[in-house]
Parts: C-alpha cells; sequence; structure tokens
C-alpha cells in the first residue's frame, strides 16, 4: 500500500536507503513518543545530534560545507520520513536546511560558510529563518523590519513572528530593508544585545514544534553579519522554494501514515458483526485516501526528477507543496473518521497529523498564494 504504483522502481538505491535510514530511526526513536510530545508541547531536543548524525541537515551541499551531496530526491525522501513521524520534526530540519543553511549557502560569504553551516550538519549550531511579520505574512515584500548603517556596521530594529525554532536558535537568519529599502539577509547570533525571543504557546497545531516570535531593538551588527550575496525579495524567496520542495514530500510521509493506520483499524475494528473493512463504504474512503496518496507521491517523484535535472521551476514548486500540503490534509481527515472516536485521541495519529497539517497548508505560502503564483505563471496575470 505504501508503494502502490511501484515507484520504488524508480529511485536509486542510495535514495531508498537514505529513506530506509531515517524510517528506521522514526520508528524507533520518534513514533512511539510522538503523541506524548506533541500533547506536552515540547520539541524532543536530545534527538537533534542524532539527526545530525543521521545527515538530515544540508545533505544536498558539499561535503566541504558538512554536506553529503545528496541528491534532491534524498533529501525529499528524508524529509517524508521525517513528518510521517510529525510535521514538527520534519519543519525542525526544513526550517535548519532548506531555510538557514540554504540562505548562508546561496549567499553568504566563504568565511560565513565554512563557520556555520559544517556545525550547523550536525545540529550543533540551530538556525532560524526570520521572514514573516505581525503584519507581514503572504505579502513579506511589505515588511517593516529595517537596518541602518552605523559606522562599519548595521543596527536592526523590528519584530517577526511565527518563526520555527527561534527559541531553540543559536543564529536567526533575519530578513530586513536596508536604507534604500531593499530587502537583505543577516546571520542574527541570538545572544547578541537587544535581541530576544518569546515563545508562541497557544498552539493548537505543531505542538511538537517551537514557535516564536522574535524581537530586534537596537541590535548592533558587524558588517560581516550581512549575508553579502542577498539582494531583494527574491533572496529569501528562492530559500522558500527548498524548503517547499521538503514540504512537498513530507506531506507524503503524514499522510501514509494516517492511510496506514487507518487501514488496519479497519481491519480489526468490529461493527455490526463483522470488521468495518468488509463495508462497502469503508472501502471506498480508504481507496479515496490511497488514491490521493498516489496523486502526492507522483508529484513529488516528478518534481524529485526536475530538482535533479536543474529544470525545476518555482511555480511547479508551488503546485506540488499546495496540492500535498492540502491533500494530506484531507487524508488526515478521513483517517480521524474511520477511528471513530478513538480517532480524536493523540493514542491514535490520524488527529495529530490533521492538527499539523492546518499548519502545513498554511506555512511556506498559503494554499490561495500558491494558487496565485501558479495562475499568474500558466494565465500571464497578476491577481494576487
Ligand atoms: P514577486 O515579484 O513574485 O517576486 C520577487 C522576486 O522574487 C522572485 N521569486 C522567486 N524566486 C525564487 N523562488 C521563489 N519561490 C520565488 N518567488 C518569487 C521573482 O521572480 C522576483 O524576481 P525579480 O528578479 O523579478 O525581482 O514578488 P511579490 O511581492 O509579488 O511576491 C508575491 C509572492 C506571493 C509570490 C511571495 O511573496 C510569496 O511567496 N508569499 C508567501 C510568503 C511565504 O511563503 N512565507 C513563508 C515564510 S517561511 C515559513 O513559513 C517557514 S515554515 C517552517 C517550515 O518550513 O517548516
Ligand atoms: P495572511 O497573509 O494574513 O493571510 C490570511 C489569509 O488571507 C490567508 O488565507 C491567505 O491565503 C489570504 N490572502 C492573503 N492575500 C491574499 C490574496 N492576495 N488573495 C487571496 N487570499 C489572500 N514564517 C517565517 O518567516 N519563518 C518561519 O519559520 C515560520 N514558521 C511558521 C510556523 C508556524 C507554526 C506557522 C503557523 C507559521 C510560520 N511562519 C513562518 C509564517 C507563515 O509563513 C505565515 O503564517 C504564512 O505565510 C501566512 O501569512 P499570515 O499568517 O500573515 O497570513
Amino acid at each position: 500500500m505504501n508503494d502502490f504504483y511501484g515507484l520504488d522502481r524508480d529511485l536509486a538505491p542510495e535514495e531508498l536507503q537514505a529513506r530506509e535510514t531515517v524510517r528506521r530511526f522514526v520508528d524507533q526513536e520518534v513514533r512511539p513518543h510522538a503523541g506524548k510530545w506533541w500533547q506536552e508541547g515540547v520539541f524532543p531536543t536530545h534527538l537533534i545530534p542524532k539527526l545530525g548524525a543521521l545527515g538530515v541537515f544540508g545533505p544536498t551541499l558539499p561535503e566541504e560545507y558538512g554536506g553529503a551531496g545528496a541528491s534532491g530526491m534524498a533529501y525529499g525522501l528524508m524529509m517524508q520520513e521525517l513528518e510521517r513521524g510529525d510535521s514538527g520534526l520534519r519543519s525542525f530540519a526544513s526550517v535548519q536546511s532548506g531555510l538557514a543553511m540554504y540562505a548562508i549557502y546561496r549567499y553568504g560569504s566563504e568565511e560565513q560558510k565554512r563557520q556555520y553551516l559544517p556545525q550547523m550538519a550536525r545540529g550543533e549550531i540551530i538556525g532560524c529563518f526570520g521572514l514573516t511579520e505581525p503584519d507581514a505574512g503572504s505579502d513579506p515584500g511589505a515588511m517593516r523590519t529595517h537596518v541602518e548603517r552605523r559606522g562599519s556596521g548595521w543596527v536592526l530594529n523590528g519584530a517577526k513572528r511565527w518563526i520555527t525554532n527561534g527559541n531553540l536558535a543559536h543564529i536567526a537568519v533575519v530578513w530586513a530593508k536596508d536604507p534604500e529599502g531593499i530587502i537583505r539577509g543577516f546571520i542574527v547570533p541570538t545572544d547578541t544585545p537587544g535581541f530576544s525571543a518569546r515563545e508562541i504557546h497557544t498552539k493548537a497545531s505543531m505542538r511538537m514544534s517551537v514557535t516564536s516570535e522574535l524581537y530586534f531593538d537596537q541590535v548592533e551588527l558587524a558588517d560581516e553579519a550581512l549575508l553579502p550575496a542577498s539582494k531583494g525579495l527574491g533572496s529569501p524567496l528562492s530559500c522558500l522554494t527548498q524548503a517547499r520542495f521538503g514540504i512537498a514530500f513530507g506531506a507524503v510521509g503524514a499522510a501514509l501514515d494516517c492511510l496506514q493506520e487507518a487501514a488496519e483499524y479497519t481491519k480489526t475494528r468490529i461493527a455490526f458483526g463483522r470488521p468495518i473493512a468488509a463495508t462497502q463504504m469503508v472501502q471506498e474512503r480508504i481507496v479515496d485516501m490511497l488514491s490521493r496518496v498516489v496523486n502526492m507521491q507522483l508529484k513529488a517523484l516528478q518534481l524529485g526528477r526536475l530538482y535533479q535535472a536543474g529544470m525545476m521551476r518555482y511555480p511547479q514548486v508551488s503546485l506540488a507543496k499546495r496540492d500535498n500540503a492540502r491533500g494530506a490534509l484531507e487524508v488526515a481527515r478521513m483517517a480521524r473518521e474511520l477511528l471513530g472516536g478513538n480517532g480524536i485521541s493523540v493514542d491514535y495519529v490520524p488527529m495529530r497529523h490533521a492538527a499539523n497539517l492546518e499548519t502545513v497548508d498554511t506555512y511556506e505560502g498559503t494554499y490561495e498564494v500558491h494558487t496565485l503564483i501558479i495562475g499568474r505563471d500558466i494565465l500571464g496575470e497578476n491577481a494576487f
């Protein structure tokens, strides 16, 4: 059922190996505890060095920067397995790899890359990525956070909201407008005077993930904090493309976990003297879930191929992120229903995944934002 269309045949041995290694880790170290951690609202920080050793942080980067030179497909499959455990776990890795590390790799100086990336790959330095603000989410170009010149350095003022890993991070990659109104990226060590982070504790979704508000009050930065190659909104948006790619795969993992549990449950749950799996309506529901999963797998796989061929365009990533996040949410809701009353308990996986997927459907560009990115691409009209 996990591979109904035989798609594993298209994967290279090292990609299958990467997936199996992370799958085993998630089965042993995450799934038995995920409901408890989620309910308690804690992120399992003790797993961070192990995740580093598994190679899930920056796997596609060259070895000199701590990566493994892995394929995009291997990266995607690792994200799939992490999200089978919990979206919060995948989110941690997405932000570390696709957002913070990628921003430094793509826009940083050689010194910045050597200073941060190998330690980030090992999980010794944790990063977050501050783009969204209280009044600028879908439209990040409207951000207010800004820098001014002071001597040879910079002074940063403003605030960010909904920042994953904010209270865990040693460094924040912060996007701010320079005196000319151009968006630039800065590496801000979180122990810099004037930086503060406040964790958001009211979430009914992504409870296993740390989400924070960041405040910058006259934060003085050396010129070396600037990511020198960053210039304009396209810089942070290019990082989002990397993370959205991982989400397209991750959503498959959450959906597979729900499908698997629902199928098992319906085979053993007896009502009216027979397993509910032996009723036509339940079978239709399970097949509808499988059909969505296969659609999601096909999109992720083709996106992986485009990534490897260097042909991936960001509207293509938008379609996969949009449809796979929404597809997984629908699968999780259907699974929840099939488990009846048990479906609302964190003793089972669907409700936790469904609640998490509400965030996945929203962050990294909402369903509507991606619809408009794709619409603009194919119709040539900007409808934002
Ligand atoms: P627009 O004119 O579209 O773009 C400005 C420049 O950027 C280029 N560009 C991209 N480049 C690479 N990748 C992308 N995805 C890109 N999207 C746009 C574009 O070609 C242009 O380049 P140039 O050279 O012509 O200047 O700017 P706009 O202001 O119209 O943007 C609109 C929009 C909606 C596309 C964009 O702002 C957007 O994507 N909004 C959604 C914001 C978002 O996704 N935020 C996510 C924050 S991070 C997060 O949620 C992390 S969650 C944790 C986790 O991942 O687990
Ligand atoms: P808004 O932009 O206010 O949107 C509200 C509604 O209006 C949405 O339904 C949207 O689709 C709709 N809308 C907006 N514009 C249009 C339009 N033109 N046409 C039609 N509909 C429209 N951000 C980071 O920078 N870093 C992070 O690490 C990070 N982690 C996150 C973790 C969590 C748990 C959450 C919930 C969010 C996180 N985010 C992060 C922020 C996330 O990216 C934003 O929440 C998201 O981009 C949406 O922005 P918003 O919340 O301001 O909603």
